[in-house]
Order: structure tokens, then sequence, then C-alpha cells
């Protein structure tokens, strides 16, 4: 027998980015470890990606190319050979770009975190169609953009200083169940004496193990920021110096935080005026003496109506007590911006002959609904789905699924697993998995630029994304040497050298050694140096209000809610959120048996006094409503969720539930105030008892 070990990098759409040691026994892998020596990993991983084996190997993998053969969306297929499926493709892709290319779509997000398996090969492909371009919004874009206004871009406080904090506030996020490593150096910043807060409207798993836990109502997080600030300027527990150097619109600020009582705050957020100030104070005091106070804000805070705004004011505060001074103080929202990554050469888009539409991908169950239009453009004939599962992960399922009910539409779905969406394709391609393809990663949680080299055949007739797009593009004709670069050569591109920070990278290098850290300060606005359009941290921003939003911070109330829309409220008395279960990533690893089997089934997490009002004991099957759509779920009466919250712990596949629904059936297709983001979060329901019909498929 020969074992080897490979060197690998978990794919997933975390921040964590993992270094994985693949075990490979006679050809088959046999165990995924998290690698001892890569300092953010060090030797743990999440329990969805010890089942990485189990996953790649899971008996319903697709192993060959398919072809519809029942209705749209009932799953029924035919194998067929790649030759005839690609044939096929190319004559229908040929077909309507010869028409109209952008009514051609490629939908795709982060199934794949890759450089190279995400955006390269198939982006190549698509500018040289000439299809519409896709917005890929359904994840950061919020939070992203608000930042970016405040600091300039998404740098911050690096993960591994986090354990020298004296004070955290892990505002809006999970990281036990969606940023693990992150918890651990929270967790020894504990044992170092630091105090954890979280802001959350529930008592997720970390709320619960931190000292304090404030649980405001979703989509308030800025009205919160504000009321600090009131507190911290007006007790003086502000960085003169810091702010004097490295900030702009400090005047402005001050008359707007004044506006911000702790009393106001508090009513804006439910929660009480003694909270705003006790919390204004903890963090101004500690940043007096000295301490490093760190922010991981994080996606909770983003997906709702005020969800750029939210972040943008958050990330104000550590410029206001100097937290940046300290290599553990600050913020971090996302790393990603820390690196140079090369799209230009992985995507070409030069390639494009004219500029082309965007659609946004988190508006997908209009879009597909939509007539040709001067505005519009072409009607969307053709659909590449690959690294996403729109049908379970977009909002407002229900005009989602009848985009896709579309006779007229073609659809191709690169897979691993009959997913959701799988089930409308006309054409479905099995797709390799980490284990069985190349690929460089850059992480947005810490910041080592990662590879990944293959550490099996792949399964069955599956092909890695590169592959599939550079055999359709050698189908249309598409003669331009980029396309025959091997995945290497695409790896080999994936950072740009000329960037200092990446000045260490090297493919061949990397590839050995499986990870390398950028070259970066420790603390990187100590001495300002932000990234913004003055060089300082933009209290004031003059690109917002050229852009139409307010220049200074502000709180806009959720689009759903009694604040903005009485009526409304009063039908669908109830927010709901639904964040990622533990067990899930996204809808990856619901098909799982032994993931699935530790989050049960679709459970809402209600309050007693909202439970009692309707009647529902723990364990009631209940429907949960509103004017979109509806779903069911087991109900748990518990007071983590806070009164007139209900939560749904997310994403579920829809044909795995008893309803063959998700939360996804009342989230909306609204947009947050910037980066044509989804409000996920923001969503008013109903919850009653589910009709016995209903609640009789799962008991
Ligand atoms: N296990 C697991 N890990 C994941 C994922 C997964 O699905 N499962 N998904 C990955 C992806 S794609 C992402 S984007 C990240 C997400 O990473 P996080 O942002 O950490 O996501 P969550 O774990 O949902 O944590 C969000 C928390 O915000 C709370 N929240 C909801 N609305 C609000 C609000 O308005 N204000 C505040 N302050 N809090 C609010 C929720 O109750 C929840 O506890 O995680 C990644 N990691
Ligand atoms: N209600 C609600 N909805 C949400 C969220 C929420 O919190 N609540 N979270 C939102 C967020 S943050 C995000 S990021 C999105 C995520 O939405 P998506 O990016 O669509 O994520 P997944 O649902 O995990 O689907 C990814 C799919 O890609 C496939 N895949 C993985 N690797 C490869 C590969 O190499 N090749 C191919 N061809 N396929 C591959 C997987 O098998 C999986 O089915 O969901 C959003 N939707
Ligand atoms: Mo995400």
């Amino acid at each position: 027998m020969t074992t080897t070990q490979v060197r690998a990098t978990c794919p997933h759409d975390c921040p964590d980015t993992c270094a994985l040691l693949i075990t490979v026994e006679d050809g088959v892998a046999t165990e995924v470890k998290g690698d001892p020596h890569h300092p953010t990993t060090a030797g743990v991983l999440c329990t969805k990606v010890a089942r990485y084996a189990e996953r790649t190997y899971h008996p319903e993998r697709l192993l060959h190319p398919m072809r519809r053969v029942g209705a749209k969306g009932e799953g029924k297929f035919e194998r067929i050979s790649w030759d005839q499926a690609l044939t096929e493709i190319a004559e229908r892709l040929g077909a309507i770009a010869a028409r109209a290319p952008q009514a051609i779509l490629p939908y795709s997000y982060c199934g794949t975190m890759g450089l190279v398996q995400g955006e390269s090969m198939s982006a190549r492909f698509f500018n040289r169609l000439g299809a519409s371009a896709l917005d890929r919004t359904i994840c950061a874009m919020a939070g992203a953009t608000g930042y970016k206004y405040t600091v300039g871009a998404s740098i911050g406080t690096d993960l591994e200083q986090f354990q020298d904090a004296k004070l955290i506030i892990i505002w809006g996020g999970n990281p036990i169940a969606s940023n693990l490593h992150f918890w651990t150096r929270a967790q020894e910043a504990k044992r170092r004496g630091a105090k954890l807060i979280a802001i959350d409207p529930y008592r997720s798993l970390t709320a619960e193990k931190c000292h304090q836990h404030i649980a405001l109502l979703p989509g308030t997080d800025a009205a919160l920021a504000l009321g600090m600030m009131h507190v911290l300027i007006g007790e003086n527990l502000i960085d003169a110096d810091y702010i004097a150097q490295h900030t702009l619109g400090f005047e402005q600020l001050k008359a707007r935080a004044a506006e911000w009582t702790p009393e106001r705050a508090a009513e804006a957020c439910g929660i009480s005026a003694a909270e705003v100030t006790g919390l204004a104070r903890e963090y101004g005091q500690a940043a007096r003496r000295g301490e490093p106070v760190a922010i991981r804000v994080n996606y909770g805070v983003q997906r709702v109506r005020g969800g750029g705004m939210s972040v943008r004011t958050i990330a104000c505060l550590p410029a206001l007590v100097g937290a940046w001074r300290h290599a553990a103080g600050g913020v971090q929202l996302s790393s990603s911006g820390s690196f140079p990554a090369n799209r230009v050469a992985l995507q070409r888009p030069d390639l494009q002959k004219q500029p082309v539409r965007t659609i946004n991908m988190t508006t997908i169950g209009d879009d597909l609904l939509r007539a040709a239009s001067p505005a519009f453009g072409p009607r969307i004939d053709a659909v590449i789905v690959y690294n996403a599962n729109p049908l379970a992960i977009a909002p407002d399922s229900d005009k989602v699924m009848r985009g896709f009910l579309r006779e007229d539409l073609f659809t191709v779905v690169l897979e691993h697993f009959q997913t959701d969406s799988a089930d409308y394709a006309d054409i479905l391609l099995p797709a390799t998995t980490q284990l069985e393809h190349v690929d460089a990663h850059l992480a947005y949680g810490h910041l080592y630029m990662m590879a990944n080299n293959a550490a099996i055949a792949p399964l069955g007739e599956a092909k890695p994304n590169t592959e599939i797009f550079r055999l359709l593009a050698a189908r249309m004709g598409f003669d331009d040497p980029c396309f025959s670069d091997s995945d290497d050569q695409l790896a080999a591109e994936a950072f740009d050298k000329r960037d200092a920070r990446a000045i260490h990278f090297d493919w061949e290098a990397l590839k050995q050694r499986g990870w390398q850290k950028l070259a970066m300060p420790a603390a990187p606005f100590a001495h300002g140096g932000f990234l913004t359009p003055s060089g300082k941290c933009e209290f004031y921003s003059a690109a917002m209000l050229a852009d139409g939003h307010d220049p200074l911070p502000t709180y806009t109330p959720p689009y759903e809610s009694a604040a903005t829309d009485p009526e409304l409220a009063r039908r669908y008395p109830l927010a709901m959120i639904s964040p990622p279960a533990r067990n899930f990533l996204n809808s990856t690893f619901v098909n799982v048996k032994s993931l699935r089997g530790a989050e049960g089934e679709p459970h809402l997490d209600i309050h007693p006094a909202d439970s009692a009002a309707r009647g529902i004991v723990d364990g009631t099957m209940v429907r949960i409503f509103n004017d979109r759509g509806s779903f069911v779920a087991k109900a748990r009466v518990t007071t983590k969720a806070r009164a007139g919250l209900v939560v749904g712990l997310s994403v579920w596949w829809k044909k795995l539930a008893s309803d063959g629904k998700n939360a996804n059936e009342v989230t909306s297709q609204r947009l947050t105030d910037m980066g044509r983001a989804p409000t996920f979060y923001d969503t008013l329901v109903q919850v009653e008892q589910a009709a016995p019909a209903e609640s009789h498929e799962t008991t």
C-alpha cells in the first residue's frame, strides 16, 4: 500500500480558509486533517470539513453528464456522454449568442472560494461570449461598500492579533458556527482577561458564551453605534490626537452624534439606555487605559436595508478611540482586500468586445421573469449555474422557482450533487471537488495565500469547472491561446507579485509549502494610511454624498418594521432572521446525512411570549408566512430568540424539508442601502400552527 499526504485548502465560503492535510492510500482519500503548523488552522477543523471525504465519496455524487427527461424541477435525468453534452450546450448557446449574447447569464458564487475554480476560465469564456455580467452581491457587498467608504478597503485587524485584545465586541457574527478559528483567538483573549460582548438579536452559540449579550432588534446596529458615539464624545472618551491626525470630518460627526442620545438609540434598538451607555463606556474607557479594543463585525448586521451604513458607522468607532494604534485593536470585517489577487490576468476582461449589462444575482427571481425591453435588454434565455444553488439560497424563492420553470429557458448546472437547482437543469454536468482539482486561494478572515493540490483522481467522469469551460470554449471556436492555459498556469497568476504584499508568492513553492503569509504590517492603520480618497478614516465621506448617501453615519430603519411600514407590521408582527446553521455551509453539506442528522429538521426558534399568544408549544409544527410565501418548521420555544423575533437556522435544501420549502420563501428581493445586496434579515412574518396535513409529513 502506498500512503501519501497531500497539502490542500478548504474551499468553502468561510473566513477561516483552513490548511488541510489529506491522507491518500492507494489513490483513495482516507483522512482530512487540519495542518497543525498553519498558524490559524492550528490542526483544528470544523465538523463539516472533517467530513469532506464523506462528502466527496458520497453515494449520490454526480459522476457523469446527464440530460433532463422529466419536467423541469422534477429531477429526472438520463446519462449522456461528455461529447453529447458539450455538443448540445454549444449548439444551444451558439444559437442564442448569434441573436443576443447577453441573453446568456452565468450564475455563480462561492461554492468554492478558489481563484482558479471560481472565476478564471469561466470568466474568460463568458467575457469572450459577450454574456451578461453577474453582479455577485448575495453575501458581502453592503458591508464591503460601507467599509470602503470609511476605511478604504477590506483590510483590518489581523486574526492572529485578537488574543491580545482586552475587549472584543462580536458584532453580528456567530463565530462558533461560522468563524471557528476566530473564536479560538477570542477564547484565548478571554483566558488572558479580555471581556467579550456579543451584539446579536439572537442568543447564538457564541452570544451564550460571551460575558455580555446585547439583544437588539435586527437592522438597528447603526443606531446603537451612533448612541455609543454620543457617549464617547460627550464623556471625552476619545483619542483627540488620532482624530486630528488620521480622520476626516470629526466636527460634523460630533454634531450628528449629539442627536443620538442613549435614550433615542435604545428606543430604536429595543434595548435599554443603560446598555448603550455601558457599552460605550466599556469600549472608551478600556481604550483610554491604553488597552487594545477590537471589534469583529460580521454579516449579521448587513442583511437589512441599512446594512451598508451600519457597517460604515461601526467602522468609525476604532478611529474615534484610537484603537488602531494597537495591532490587537481596530476592527475586522474581512481581510480580502489585503490580497493582491490578479483578477485581470485570471478573468481577462479584455476578451469582452463591447460593454455588457449586469444582472444582480440577488434579484434573479424577478430578472428571470422579465420580458425583453429597452431598459432591461434581451430576456434571459440561458443560465449556466456553477458554484451556487440559487433555488435554495436566493431570496423570494417562489419567483426564483417560477423563473427556472420557464420552458423556454435553457439551464446548465455544474454540480457535485443533484441540488434543488440541479433539478431544473436541462443539462447537468459533474464537477470535481477540492480533493480532485488544483486551486489557489486567498482568505477573508486571515492573511495567508493558500495552495490546493489535487489529492485524488476525479471520480467517475467529473471534471473541474476550468476544464468544462475550456472544452466549451473549444466547441464554440474560441481560439485565443488563453483558453488553453492549464490550472497550474492559472494558479501561477493568482497573485500579483509586483505588489509588495505578495512578494513571496511563487506557485511552485506555495504548492510545496501549502501556505504563505502576506507581507503586511501588524497594525495596518496605527499611523493612518487609510485607503480612502483623503488617506484618512472618513467620518465624513464626499464619495458617499456623490453616490447619493448621507455623507455622515446615520440610521435607516429596516424596510419591514413598524417604524417604516406600520400596516405591514400589523399583519406580520414578527421579525425573522435565517442565519447559518452550524452543521451546514449555506446549502452545502445539507445532503450529508451525519451533518443533517445533527441539525435534525428545519426549526423555528420563538420566544415564549410569542408562542403562547399563538397557542404554539415546543415541538408544534408551525407555518411561517407573509405575502411572498410560506414554509413549515418545528417550533422550538426558547428565550434565545428575543421577543418579537423568530429564527430559522438555514439554509436547508428545499427537497429535504417536509414541505419542499425553506426560509427563502418569505425573504424579499429588496436591496440594501449600498452594494445592491440582499436583505435576508429584513423580513416580517406571521407564525401559526401548521395545518395537520403540513405537520403530518414530518411526524
Ligand atoms: N457553519 C457555517 N459557517 C459559515 C457559513 C454557514 O452557512 N455555516 N456561512 C459562511 C458565509 S457565506 C458567511 S457570509 C459567513 C457569515 O458569518 P457570520 O456573519 O458570522 O454569520 P452568522 O453565523 O450568521 O452570524 C450572524 C449573526 O448575526 C445575527 N444577526 C442577524 N441579524 C442581525 C442584526 O441585524 N444585527 C446584529 N448585530 N446581528 C444580527 C444572527 O443572529 C447571527 O447570530 O459565515 C460563513 N461560515
Ligand atoms: N435565508 C438565507 N439565505 C441565504 C443566507 C442566509 O443567511 N439566509 N446566506 C447567504 C450567503 S451569505 C451566501 S454566501 C449565499 C451562498 O449561496 P451559494 O454560494 O449558492 O452557496 P451554497 O448554497 O453553499 O451552494 C454552493 C454550491 O456549489 C457547489 N460547488 C462547490 N464546489 C464546486 C465546484 O468546484 N464546482 C461546481 N460546479 N460546484 C461546486 C456545491 O456543491 C453547492 O451546491 O447564500 C445566501 N442565502
Ligand atoms: Mo456569505
